[in-house]
């Protein structure tokens, strides 16, 4: 197999672990990134003489085809999305065209340059959304409860019709939640490690958060980047369900996380209706049985590790900006 990677989306949270996985592992890593007036490359600096950037946008078709050809990838892995849910209740046709056409558009620029090279999906268990059972397999029913969650399941169809359709060697992996130190600030684990280190630094007083009985399984993005690089690297490709198969509520994120400042968090937590969604996904848990079987795939690193070691990231930082 070559050892040419381009991933979309390299600049946010599972982009960069990404592209250090792969650099292990002996890639020459390419990565889309979208103009913009200030850097929006924080999460690659420390890797950025050994990666190749090539400027790009998910709703430009001739910037994917320019990617393609330049990169010349044996492998593409599909990270670029709009991947905040509530956001895309605001902007559902950007959404649509970023998260879901983007991926098509993708799709094409590979099938028209070159079928042989490997698609990796980036999936969501938000696609199974309000879940019929109580553990999420690839045999789940879907039912997305947002405009993220349905683009995400029109480009999880598209990558089956691609394979099917031709030939190609295009993988889903339905990630769920997965978080570390590089997690944007409003996604809700790092919303509330951040806002602990804050207030143990008397740098804030309270925390509003919206939802805290959703329940959700998450796991660490280092270890799921790894799933995502075993997926490609298969005799055939196929969908996987990658999750620790356990949930945990926002509630119990809350409790851990001002535990490890040494407080107790019901005196700083506020319950704040701007944070509730229109439709919410109340529980979520994965079946990752075939990913443990096939790709060998075992997460390492547990919640209340992860939690912790992203409240002391945060207290460390904001320490070195004072
Ligand atoms: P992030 O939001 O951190 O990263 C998203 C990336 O997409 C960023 O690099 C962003 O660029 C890029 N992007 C957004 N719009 C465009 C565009 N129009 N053209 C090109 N690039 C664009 O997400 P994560 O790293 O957390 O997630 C990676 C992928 O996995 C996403 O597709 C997400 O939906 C999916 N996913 C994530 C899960 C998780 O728990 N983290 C779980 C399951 C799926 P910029 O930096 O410029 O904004
Ligand atoms: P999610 O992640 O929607 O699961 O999508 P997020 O961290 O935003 O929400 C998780 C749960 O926490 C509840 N919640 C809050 N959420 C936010 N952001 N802010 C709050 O103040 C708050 N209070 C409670 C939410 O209602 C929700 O139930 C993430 C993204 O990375 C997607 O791109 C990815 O596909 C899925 O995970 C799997």
């Amino acid at each position: 197999m070559g050892n040419r990677a381009l991933i979309t989306g390299i600049t946010g949270q599972d982009g960069s672990y990404l592209a250090e996985h792969l650099l292990n592992e002996n890639y020459e890593v390419y990565g889309l990134a979208r103009w913009t007036s200030t850097s929006n490359e924080d999460r690659i600096e420390h890797v950025s003489d050994n990666i190749h950037i090539i400027t790009g946008d998910l709703t430009d078709q001739t910037s994917l085809d320019r990617a393609i050809e330049t990169a010349d990838p044996d492998e593409v892995y599909h990270l670029g999305a709009l991947s905040f849910v509530p956001e895309s209740f605001t902007q559902p046709i950007t959404t649509a065209d970023v998260t879901g056409l983007g991926t098509t558009r993708m799709l094409e620029a590979i099938r028209r340059y070159n079928p042989d090279i490997r698609f990796y999906q980036a999936g969501t268990s938000e696609m199974f959304g309000n879940a019929p059972d109580e553990r999420q397999s690839i045999d789940t029913r879907f039912y997305p409860r947002s405009p993220y969650g349905v683009s995400k399941l029109y480009a999880y169809w598209m990558t089956i019709n691609y394979r099917e359709a031709h030939d190609m060697y295009a993988t889903n992996g339905i990630l769920f939640n997965h978080e570390s130190p590089r997690r944007g600030k409003q996604f809700v684990t790092r919303k509330i490690t951040r806002a602990a280190a804050r207030i143990a630094l008397d740098k804030q007083d309270e925390l509003r958060l919206g939802n805290l009985d959703a329940k959700r399984d998450w796991g660490h993005a280092r270890d799921y980047v790894k799933a995502m690089h075993l997926m490609l690297q298969q005799d055939d490709p196929d969908d996987y369900v990658v999750g620790t198969g356990e949930h945990h509520t926002v509630r119990e994120c809350a409790r851990i996380a001002f535990d490890e400042v040494g407080l107790d968090w019901q005196e700083f937590v506020t319950i704040d209706e701007k944070y509730f969604r229109a439709t919410e996904v109340d529980a979520l848990k994965a079946d990752p049985s075939r990913a443990k079987q096939k790709l060998k795939w075992e997460p390492k690193i547990s919640f209340e590790e992860m939690i912790r070691e992203m409240v002391q990231k945060d207290l460390a930082d904001l320490q070195s900006n004072e």
